[in-house]
């Protein structure tokens, strides 16, 4: 090649300041076509985002190249959601080269931050379950493993969020409108997907038995891939999505009818299945477009996957040992027919072998026990969408009911319970039951989900099978969630105990013995206070609403759910408010009560205990007689960007839930690193949280999982004794329900009496109100000692570091998919 390009390509990825500036310029011009004086902070955005790209590419193919040349067991996540956030921070300090970018830009006449903040933010996914996938991505590429994500590429993320008159909103989120510079279409990378049709039954060339599902719908996936940069730039993986594009091949039959626009009509709408994604959060909505969206991203997944396996081999028989595919709850759990499908129909593999190796290639990730998120797909809706599967998914369970039915010995509730397909009113398909049979290990999110999972919905499964359920404790990425979002922490922890804890989070319990040092706590509230002006101003902002930087911010940041109990927060709030008017010469701690979170926009209670915290929020925000004691802010449109701002300020953290409803929690894991105490019951991976900081560091009240299964088993529960037991619960009550926050319509609030009051309280607001604000009080008194407070909050973030996704991700490599790290070659270029 002529030299004059070689010496152009490394310079294209040179890493310092000069390299940089220089190739901003060139993208700017060549690439986004404007010159410096026209470009605006989102062309800077695209240009800076371009180039960093460049610095990816070797080493992605490197790597890429490296796991093909080692012929290397890969682990596929298969996940409907990926809650990515933005990623420019993330990929220049994962590649090291933050500060030289920030000089390059300043060279430039530019801010980081303006060119940060032109950035959308990600967010193809609802919550915790999107969340935990990405931070999955960033700790296996930090770690070598051979890792790769497969999703959907949604043209609409989650809705944005907005507040009018204090209701919640909705608006379309286009985060794909002026392009996305981080992913590289891959127009040949094309699988067909098939819907409907029916199947025709014939005889092979051996004459057996055979199945082929013909004239059916056709759509194609195309796909997408974006690099995942692992911590030190060694590892970048892989995320593809998949996109629906329609075929080409028209109906003839149309045209000759004269028909022709119907027909691309039909193409146009087949387009619509990566369109957008559903906003609910762990509850099931039952639509057509939902379970065909679950098919065609699982479809278009296995068949690269094995396109990927039969580059090296031509039997099946290895495949388990090639590939280990994890299923992020059921939403991808139609693969198993599905894989099945292809073994036996387009592979002639006998129906025994097939299933052996498609059991040792998946495993299954459970999210949850609301019943009402257990997916369950109608029996008539799968015959008509995916009429192959069904017969595969009847197979299945015939073959596995009578293997049990000796031993059951007549026990048919128990065999019914068992059964994939539920026969109560209308036949369903148990996709949980589905996940369970067709994976070789089962797991949990935290200790206590995974027993509740053995006692509860999987206990006749896991009694069938005893070695499946493992306990796989959620973690979160101390890259995104300490180095980047709280970069005043993080510096002031590397001049104490190095930088090992970025790779290593474990290391950071080397800061305990700190905790007993004045002038690392002076600096460690220092650290918070800024943390904590940050949001001030961001909230100033957002709300409009000033509130004071020394006040306690006690953040509860998550979905709007009931079984969360952001009302329980709300009482107490209006409790706080009322002892504070009625005692106006105390000397009270000042509390910011700071929430956010998007409710389902079909949840109705959700949206209702929005517009009440924003009515609460008007009051309280506007009695002179509280002062500045009292602070209510509810932010709009939380998402990824906005944790990153709101953890690292926070001093409580409110994990609250009804004992026994929530799977794990990841936020409360992001909130302790940060240097907050958790406010908590003893709930999902709040238990294992208050192990590792210690009872004395963590305030714990309420009922446990086991009371409160008690409580509901006896139904011996009655809200109206304990409201009327309890005057300060009683008078918050009473104000929501006489309108006190509504004057303009004073029966707002009705349902929300209702559900806590002849509703019988299915979460327990009222019965754990009184230990709630006793913790609350506890907190409070705490805070006056600041000195206390912050050695409690440095044993937090010091006792934190099990809690990474590095050591969970560890874990399943190591127990479940039996992967190791690939170090890529990176010897053929030169990176530096
Ligand atoms: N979770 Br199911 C979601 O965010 N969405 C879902 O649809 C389902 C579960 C959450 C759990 O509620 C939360 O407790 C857990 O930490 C998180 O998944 C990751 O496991």
């Amino acid at each position: 090649m002529d030299a004059r390009y070689k010496s152009r390509d490394i310079e294209r990825r040179s890493l310092d300041v000069d390299g940089l500036k220089r190739s901003f310029l060139e993208w700017l011009v060549y690439s986004v076509g404007k010159d410096a004086r026209a470009a605006t902070r989102r062309d800077w955005f695209h240009t800076v985002a371009l180039a960093v790209r460049d610095r990816v590419v070797d080493r992605w193919m490197d790597t890429t190249r490296s796991y093909y040349h080692e012929d290397a067991k890969r682990v596929y996540y298969l996940s409907l959601e990926f809650l990515i956030g933005r990623l420019l921070t993330n990929s220049l300090s994962n590649l090291g080269i933050m500060d030289e970018c920030r000089q390059a830009l300043d060279r430039l006449g530019l801010s980081m931050e303006d060119v940060v903040d032109a950035e959308p933010d990600a967010a193809l996914g609802n919550g915790g379950l999107g969340r935990l996938a990405a931070c999955f991505l960033d700790s296996m590429a930090s770690q070598g493993l051979p890792g790769y994500g497969y999703g959907i590429r949604y043209e609409f993320g989650l809705f944005e969020q907005r507040f009018e008159n204090g209701w919640q909103v909705e608006y379309p989120e286009q985060w794909l409108q002026f392009g996305n510079p981080w992913e590289f279409a891959r127009p040949e990378v094309l699988y067909p997907v098939q819907f409907y049709g029916r199947v025709e039954e014939f005889r092979d060339s051996v004459g057996e038995r055979a199945y082929r599902w013909v004239d059916a719908d056709r759509v194609l996936a195309m796909a997408y891939d974006t690099p995942v940069v692992g911590y030190g730039g060694d590892t970048i993986n892989t995320l593809r999505l998949w996109s629906a594009r329609a075929t080409r091949d028209f109906n003839f039959g149309h045209f000759n009818d004269g028909a022709y626009m119907k027909a691309v009509e039909q193409k146009i709408l087949s387009e619509n299945l990566s369109r957008v994604l559903y906003p609910n959060d762990a509850t099931e909505t039952g639509k057509e477009l939902r379970l065909k969206q679950e098919y065609f991203f699982t479809s278009a997944s296995l068949q690269d996957i094995l396109r990927r396996y039969l580059q090296h081999h031509t039997s099946f028989d290895n495949l388990p040992n090639k590939a280990a595919i994890q299923l992020n709850d059921t939403h991808p759990a139609i693969g198993i027919a599905e894989l099945m499908r292809l073994l036996v129909d387009q592979h002639a593999l006998r129906w025994d072998n097939a299933w052996e190796i498609t059991r040792a290639t998946f495993a299954y990730t459970n999210h949850t026990l609301l019943p009402e998120a257990l997916e369950a797909w109608p029996v008539r809706m799968i015959e008509r969408v995916l009429p192959r599967h069904m017969q595969i998914i009847y197979e299945i369970n015939a073959k596995f009911l009578n293997r049990t039915k000796a031993k059951a010995a007549g026990d048919n509730a128990r065999l019914s319970r068992l059964s994939l397909i539920d026969e109560r009113g209308e036949r369903r398909v148990r996709m949980g039951n589905l996940a369970f049979l067709g994976s070789h290990k089962v797991n949990g999110v935290s200790a206590l989900h995974t027993d509740l999972m053995k006692q509860t919905v999987f206990n006749d499964f896991h009694e069938e099978f005893p070695d499946r359920i493992n306990n796989k404790t959620n973690g979160i990425t101390p890259r995104r969630w300490l180095k980047q979002a709280n970069p005043a922490l993080s510096e002031l922890i590397t001049t104490r105990i190095g930088q090992g804890w970025i790779s290593d989070l474990s290391q950071i319990s080397a800061l305990r013995e700190k905790a007993d040092d004045v002038v690392f706590r002076e600096e460690f509230r220092r650290a918070k206070r800024k943390n904590k002006k940050r949001l001030a101003a961001y909230i100033a902002r957002q709300t409009g609403e000033e509130v004071l930087v020394d006040s306690i911010f006690d953040v509860q940041v998550k979905r709007m759910h009931e079984y969360k109990r952001q009302l329980l927060n709300v009482l107490h709030t209006i409790a706080l408010y009322n002892e504070m008017r009625d005692n106006p010469t105390v000397s009270w701690v000042p509390v910011t009560k700071i929430f956010a979170g998007k409710a389902a926009p079909s949840y109705h209670m959700a949206k209702l205990i929005i517009k009440l915290i924003n009515d609460v929020a008007k009051v309280v925000n506007h009695d002179p007689s509280v002062h500045d004691n009292l602070k209510v802010v509810l932010l709009p449109n939380y998402n990824v960007t906005a944790a990153e701002i709101i953890i690292p300020a926070a001093d409580l953290s409110e994990q609250i839930s009804t004992a026994g409803m929530e799977a794990s929690g990841t936020g409360n894991m992001k909130l302790a690193l940060n240097g907050a105490l958790t406010i908590g019951t003893l709930d999902g991976a709040n238990v294992e949280i208050r192990e590792h900081v210690g009872p004395d560091n963590i305030f714990i009240f309420g009922m446990t999982a086991d009371e409160v299964n008690d409580l509901r088993a006896t139904g011996g529960f009655n809200p109206r004794e304990v409201i009327a037991s309890n005057p300060s619960l009683k008078r918050a009550l009473d104000m929501i329900s006489t309108g006190a926050f509504s004057p303009d319509d004073r029966n707002r609030y009705h349902p929300i009496v209702q559900a806590l009051t002849d509703g019988g309280d299915h979460f327990l607001v009222t019965a754990d109100f009184a230990d709630y604000c006793q913790a609350q009080d506890a907190a409070m008194q705490l805070y006056r000692d600041q000195e206390e407070w912050t050695r409690k909050a440095i044993l937090n973030t010091a006792n934190m570091g099990w809690f990474s996704s590095d050591r969970t991700v560890n874990e399943y490599a190591e127990e479940v998919w039996d992967v190791h790290p690939v170090h890529p070659n990176h010897e053929g270029e030169g990176y530096r």
